[in-house]
């Protein structure tokens, strides 16, 4: 056995379930070359799994004037000889039930799959389309981090890697987590992995369509008019659906979330602007379109997220919101 003391915690792992590893990243995006940078930094195994395979490939991390080049392993599913036992999904939540489905045959009965994306629901269908004894991780990632080309990512901010399982199959001292914890993402278990979830979408309802519909950064969504006219109505009815799923937040507690992470991403275009920009599908259907989902549940109206649904879907133009 190892014994690392870390700051504040001491971690005993079995070396032989360390040496067995190997990391899978299912998305070679901004989030999972991030990961592949923090595995290697700690010396763990991981491969990408791509459409197609790119042997001997180099990757490029870079924040502020400290880069680094590091070998990444880039291959097709098809290619991992060995049964997937550790899988880390970063792709979009759009794209994430054709990524699974594509890899379903090569995962092993019980594997162990970190989910990273935005929004709610891709547990759900993860769970539809893995075998039933797949065991789950749900992820947030509060880093910045953005691709510069193919194989080069920017780490823009320093955030965490919140991961955490409200099923209870797996808990905090599982050497899968003690093994992500060691790589230098800042990785913390999270007990209510599911608030966190909530909470982010709370935030990413109410500002990504706004700055998707208005072209604009994070930071410029303050002084838009337009953007103020919509933020209250979209802010109340997200409060509405929060407390009705028992993730309650007040008014005024989401109002200053959105100001803060809109001012500390402020230089930053959201991701919804950038897919809406490019034309490729946004991850909306999992964030206003699960707080639709859910308020119908409930019998909540929500009219102003319909509605700026609706506009993004059928790329129609942004009016000041004008209550029903
Ligand atoms: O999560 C984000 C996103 O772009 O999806 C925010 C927090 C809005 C940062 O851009």
């Amino acid at each position: 056995k190892k014994i690392r003391v870390g700051l504040s915690h001491v971690t005993v792992l079995n070396e032989s379930v360390e040496r067995n590893v190997i990391w899978h990243i299912l998305g070679a995006g901004a989030q999972g070359l991030l990961w592949a940078y923090g595995l290697h930094q700690s010396h763990q195994h991981c491969r990408l799994l791509v459409r197609n395979s790119i042997p001997g490939a180099m990757a490029t991390y870079q924040s502020g004037d400290r880069t680094v080049h590091f070998s990444v392993s880039m291959l097709t599913a098809e290619l991992v000889q060995e049964p997937i036992e550790y899988l880390l999904v970063t792709v979009k939540a759009n794209q994430a039930r054709q990524a699974l489905q594509s890899i379903r045959s090569e995962l092993s009965d019980d594997a162990i799959v970190v989910l990273m994306q935005n929004g709610i629901g891709v547990e759900s269908l993860a769970r539809a389309v893995l075998p039933p004894r797949t065991r789950f991780l749900l992820g947030s990632s509060t880093h910045g981090s953005y691709r510069q080309s193919a194989n080069h990512i920017v780490h823009a901010g320093q955030g965490q890697m919140l991961i955490g399982d409200d099923t209870g199959q797996i808990s905090a001292d599982h050497p899968a987590i003690q093994l992500l914890q060691q790589t230098p993402l800042n990785v913390r278990w999270h007990d209510n992995i599911q608030r966190v979830l909530w909470h982010k979408l709370a935030v990413n309802a109410c500002a990504n369509p706004l700055t998707a519909l208005l072209n604009c950064r994070n930071g410029e969504l303050r002084q838009q008019p337009v953007a103020q006219s919509w933020l209250p109505a979209l802010i109340e009815e997200t409060c509405a659906v929060l407390a009705a799923e028992g993730h309650p937040l007040a008014v005024s507690e989401l109002r200053q979330k959105i100001e803060q992470v809109l001012q500390i991403t402020a230089a930053n275009f959201s991701s919804t602007q950038q897919d809406y920009l490019a034309g490729r599908e946004t991850e909306l259907a999992f964030i206003n379109g699960t707080l639709i989902r859910c308020a119908e549940i409930h019998g909540i109206e929500v009219p102003a997220h319909r509605e700026i649904l609706r506009i993004v879907e059928q790329r129609g133009s942004l009016g000041a919101w004008q209550a029903l």
